[in-house]
């Protein structure tokens, strides 16, 4: 297979690199993503990001730099600006964080100094490293404490939410995971975070697409910040945004650059701006939609099959799945699908006796299938090969046999950046 157009020039000027490409695009045609937090971005986000803004710098923000020569640069983010603002409906927009873990690094220090207590998700039940886990910056200088889901529903249990907030007193509650299939009441945190004065971060990383498309509801108008990815389901560059309430802004603004990050990646933010405007067409509802059908879809043909979903499904895009009755731990199931070209991760779910590099739970997402424009009838399908693969997990030959299935598969559909090229 050769490269994309886009990369073809590549192959004359450094081989190596170029086969790197290829490979990958011919593992992004041929297998089946399930990595929840991955996606396929546009050509034209593709573009943006191996554009000549790559060579600029520009600390600071539009009107006030660092740097001369920022004047086409400016044009870029101010466009993202304007957009982001009129597609989540937010007071002020940040464009500039490099990442996820970045975007939440400013909120805490636009909010908090270092030393005050914050009230996360405990990792194992679906929060973020930068929600206070103790190996992370946010757990070294913050002093954080944790909710978690209900042991009987697996979902949050908002006045048990509640009691321990009224308890630990927290100065900021984040809510937003990467690993909760259920919808987030953002209402009710609001309701929680002011009965003890505190500030509401809600982290939307994962279900920014669904909310900018109608398919879950929206946390702008309850948070004081509201940070996110843009490469998740909103399907933009690598990198990440923070919305922020007025009062806000400029703590925000101040605590991304000069606090924390040099001079912003303008190809990225250029893209970022592509991006919004993707999600501001029609078609991008559908999307959203589908996404939420394809889980539903999935994750019932899955359970059908034997396999145990946590809370008992999923209302977003995501769904963990617990495949001990299969017979099997979470890293067993994730090196058997991946031998079979599906990939997914293995996940802790709530309580899992393993440790996290064991697990007993992988977690499923249908941004990047639905992305491919799979439909709810190719998931099962694809649940039928899941299926099989964990299954076949000490069969390297049926595995290898189920691969060449789903390679066939796969390659039947559109690939969002290499078709659209
Ligand atoms: N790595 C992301 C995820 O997979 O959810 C979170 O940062």
């Amino acid at each position: 297979m050769a490269l994309s157009p886009a990369m073809s020039n590549l192959s004359k000027i450094d081989p190596d690199i170029a086969r790197v490409v290829e490979n990958e695009e011919r593992r992004l045609r041929e297998n089946i993503v399930l990595i929840a937090s991955e996606n396929y971005a546009s050509a034209a986000v593709l573009a943006a990001t191996g554009s000549v803004l790559t060579n600029k710098y520009a600390e600071g923000y539009p009107g006030r730099r660092y740097y001369a020569g920022t004047e086409n640069v400016d044009v870029a983010e101010s466009i993202a600006i304007d957009r982001a603002k009129e597609l989540f409906g937010a007071e002020h927009v940040n464009v500039q964080p490099h990442s996820g873990s970045q975007a939440n690094m400013a909120a805490y220090f636009a909010a908090l100094k270092p030393g005050d207590r914050v009230l996360g998700m405990s990792l194992d039940h679906g929060g973020h490293l930068t929600h206070g886990s103790p190996v992370n910056f946010s757990g070294k200088l913050f002093e954080f404490g944790h909710y978690g889901v209900d042991s009987e529903s697996e979902q949050l249990d908002y006045d048990a939410v509640a009691r321990v907030a009224g308890e630990f007193k927290p100065k900021l509650i984040v809510c937003g995971y990467t690993a909760y299939p259920r919808t987030i009441d953002f209402a009710r945190f609001r309701q929680i975070a002011d009965e003890v004065g505190a500030f509401l971060l809600a982290d939307i990383a994962h279900i920014a697409g669904l909310v900018v498309g109608g398919a879950h509801p929206s946390p702008v108008e309850h948070s004081d910040i509201v940070t996110t990815t843009t490469h998740k389901t909103l399907r933009g560059p690598r990198g990440a945004m923070a919305l922020t309430k007025s009062d806000l802004a400029r703590k925000y603004d101040s605590a991304v650059f000069p606090n924390m990050q040099g001079g912003p990646m303008m190809h990225s933010v250029a893209a970022k701006a592509i991006a919004f405007k993707e999600a501001a067409q029609p078609e991008f509802k559908d999307y959203a939609q589908s996404i939420v059908q394809n889980a539903q879809a999935l994750s019932a043909s899955l359970a059908a099959g034997g396999l145990r979903i946590v809370s008992g499904g999923t209302d977003n895009h995501l769904m963990l799945v617990d495949v001990r009755p299969l017979g099997l731990t979470g890293k067993e199931a994730e090196a058997a699908l991946h031998a079979a070209g599906i990939v997914a991760n293995k996940n802790t779910i709530p309580n899992d006796p393993e440790s996290p590099f064991v697990t007993s739970g992988v977690r499923i997402g249908t941004p990047a299938v639905t992305s491919r424009k799979m439909s709810a009838s190719d998931m099962e399908t694809v649940a039928g090969f899941i299926l099989d693969s964990i299954k076949a997990a000490d069969n390297e030959s049926a595995l290898a046999s189920i691969k060449d299935s789903v390679s066939k598969f796969a390659s039947q559909f559109y690939v969002p950046g290499l078709d659209d090229a």
